[in-house]
């Protein structure tokens, strides 16, 4: 039993240790932010900035790992700024970080709109590319409330006229600048290495590779994600410093256990020797195949073409950042797209076995047709660089009809059958083909170019007709009407070149490039719409539908069709399919593959895993969410942790080889070694 003396010693302890931990925050904090409040003012006003990032962009701020992380990197930004000699100095340096973070919280506010993701400096170059796509970024993509950074230097500013401007601040003796430097200093440091502790395995996982920079910025807060971010942009320009070895081992090993296997199947060699035009259908959703308004399908074309042909109708987009040109990249390599900026305006300069080389071997004329800037996406340069022989861009149309991002589709294909007809009389040898389209892109503007196509419900109701508005006038509407135009024009095209007689050697190969990144709210309508009671559905409701997170995900799916005229498949492939498996799948039917293709030929395939840019994957059973190791059982299926574990290390381990190859470029290393031998 300890004695009263005891007890009375170990209070006084307490208290002097109180005394002294209070003395402690008293002299290295409270002094010190007294004398320069600025300071304060400055670290909180910047901080709710980046907390107003994450509840505008991904509507989490619960999690007080990336505040407190962000706090630490604001007190190591402020202990600086006791070291500036002049006063003038001091609040031109807090005035520079507080307007920089504000513009960098703007720039991922606007980019995060678009590509659900946030922005990499990789991507700067890129950045002329988010400008061009002109009203699609103003009308759907920046929204006011981006801007509501700025008030953060606003009110930093306000306070320094009011507070501070013709007050004398303490000036520091050469020993108290140092102090408070190192003080400051220290403090964001060990809250910074005590933060890191709280790291989980997976978080570490992601900050190294980046993929999923929702979870990198919802873990490390926005400067850290960012510092992470400029060293993996600028790592691939000194890449043969870091990891190469390391990769060139990945790429060889995986290789060796993957090896390029011919499966021959009914499809083998069915087209070889044939034309062939590939159509990179904007935007174009699986979804809006099965919708009709007012007794008219949004796609009759399509979808003739897709019950004559070979319809992937479990197709998916594995764009990353890149969008139209990672689409096109998967399309023509079957590698994934890179995890770190954009392979056609990055790594445009590296080494790629593409289809279109494939082709070109098989003594193939190929080219591609844009009507938009030569340069936009650095079609250009990469389209040579994949092989194309000729690259018909904007510069070789009349733009005699616009609608949104350029050339309307009934221009662009009328004035490209043209191009085709002599192509065709000027090549005795077979032509590959890509025509790019641009109208069903953001902001699916209704314009007095598209037929009216009213996205209205008319039911009966106590013997007379009421039309409800429905979706009609909203992003899904008008995204449906744009559909409806590209699928008039899309129709009109095969008209005319069968009228042209450039149909009877040719196939037409139909994919969607991404989704049309229309929020859910939307989806929900369309969804649990009641035209009776003019109201949507909410739970409880009769006929209700929970619209869920997955679903929203399932419906991204894009159509992926192989026709021809004097071939008619007509067979639906349901397997799980990606853009990687493009390649293998038309590369069989006209006998020609790539050493280094990662998709499989899924014709035969019951089963089969495609994987996302963020790691997160569907196959038919199930989709699994990388970001926070959630699965969705598509229908009811039941699958074991071995399922998901082989699935995960699939996706790591291809997004993994695939970032290796851009990053170091090493499908031209590996020919180079493999001709020297
Ligand atoms: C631009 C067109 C659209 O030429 O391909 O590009 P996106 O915005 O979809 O990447
Ligand atoms: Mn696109």
């Amino acid at each position: 039993m300890k004695n009263k003396k005891q007890v009375s010693n170990k209070k006084r302890k307490i208290n002097i240790n109180k005394d002294k931990i209070k003395e402690f925050f008293k002299k290295n904090y409270f002094n010190f932010f007294k004398e320069f409040p600025i300071i304060l003012v400055f670290i909180i006003t910047t901080l709710a900035n980046t907390i107003l990032l994450r509840l505008l962009t991904i509507h989490k701020i619960s999690n007080p790992k990336p505040i407190i992380i962000d706090f630490a990197i604001l007190f190591i930004i402020s202990s600086f700024i006791p070291l500036f000699k002049k006063n003038k100095s001091k609040i031109r340096y807090i005035m520079f970080w507080s307007i920089f973070t504000a513009i960098l919280c703007i720039i991922h506010a606007i980019y995060y709109t678009y590509y659900s993701s946030f922005a990499s400096i990789s991507l700067l170059a890129t950045s002329t590319f988010v400008v061009d796509v002109g009203d699609a970024v103003v009308e759907n993509v920046m929204k006011i409330e981006d801007f509501i950074f700025i008030f953060s230097p606003i009110i930093l500013y306000y306070y320094y006229r009011k507070k501070i401007k013709n007050k004398e601040i303490k000036k520091l003796t050469k020993e108290e600048k140092k102090y408070s430097f190192v003080n400051l200093l220290s403090t964001g440091a060990i809250i910074l290495l005590i933060s890191s502790f709280t790291i989980t395995k997976t978080e570490w996982g992601r900050f190294v590779k980046m993929w999923n920079r929702e979870s990198v910025v919802s873990s490390f807060g926005l400067y850290v994600y960012q510092g992470n971010d400029i060293v993996q942009s600028i790592q691939p320009k000194i890449n043969n410093l870091f990891g190469h070895d390391k990769a060139y081992k990945n790429v060889k090993e995986y290789y060796e256990e993957n090896p390029y296997q011919k499966e021959n199947n009914e499809y083998t060699g069915i087209f070889e020797g044939k034309n062939i035009i590939v159509i990179h259908a904007e935007s174009l959703q699986t979804i809006a195949m099965k919708q009709s308004f007012n007794g008219v399908e949004v796609t009759p074309n399509i979808n003739k073409l897709a019950k004559e042909g070979l319809f992937f109708s479990n197709y998916y987009s594995q764009v990353g950042v890149g969008t139209s040109s990672d689409a096109e990249f998967t399309f023509s390599t079957s590698l994934m797209p890179s995890s770190s900026g954009t392979v056609f305006v990055n790594y445009f300069d590296r080494q790629y076995d593409t289809i279109q080389k494939r082709f070109k071997e098989k003594n193939y004329y190929v080219f591609s047709m844009h009507a938009n800037n030569g340069d936009f996406w650095n079609r250009q340069t990469m389209h040579e660089n994949m092989g194309y022989d000729k690259f018909y861009s904007k510069s070789s149309y009349e733009i005699d009809e616009t609608i949104g991002l350029g050339l309307s589709d009934k221009s662009f294909f009328k004035q490209s059958v043209e191009k085709l007809k002599t192509i065709d009389e000027e090549h005795d040898e077979p032509y590959y083909g890509t025509l790019i389209t641009l109208t069903n892109h953001t902001p699916f503007s209704d314009t007095e170019l598209m037929d009216e196509y009213p996205t209205t419900w008319t039911v009966n109701i106590n013997g007379s007709d009421v039309t409800r508005d429905y979706i009609n006038d909203t992003t899904l509407g008008n995204y449906f009407r744009s559909v409806h135009y590209f699928d008039q024009a899309i129709g009109q095209f095969i008209t005319d070149m069968d009228e042209a007689g450039l149909l009877e050697n040719t196939v037409i190969a139909i994919y969607g490039d991404h989704d049309a990144r229309i929020s859910k709210k939307y989806y929900n309508i369309l969804y649990n719409y009641d035209p009776y009671e003019d109201k949507e559905r909410k739970e409880g409701d009769p006929g209700y539908i929970d619209y869920n997170d997955y679903m929203y995900k399932l419906d991204r799916k894009v159509p992926f069709i192989i026709w021809s005229k004097d071939k008619k498949l007509s067979k639906e492939i349901t397997t799980a399919t990606g853009m990687i498996n493009a390649f293998p799948i038309l590369g069989n039917m006209f006998n020609v593959h790539s050493d280094y293709q990662i998709g499989k030929d899924t014709t035969q395939l019951k089963d089969n895993t495609v994987v996302f840019s963020d790691g997160s994957y569907v196959t038919n059973k199930i989709y699994y969410n990388n970001q926070n190791g959630e699965f969705y059982s598509i229908n009811g299926d039941a699958v074991d942790e071995e399922y998901i574990n082989s699935n995960s290390d699939y996706a790591n381990k291809i997004i993994e080889v695939s970032n290796n190859i851009i990053t170091y470029d090493l499908i031209k290393e590996i020919e180079n070694k493999t001709s020297d031998n």
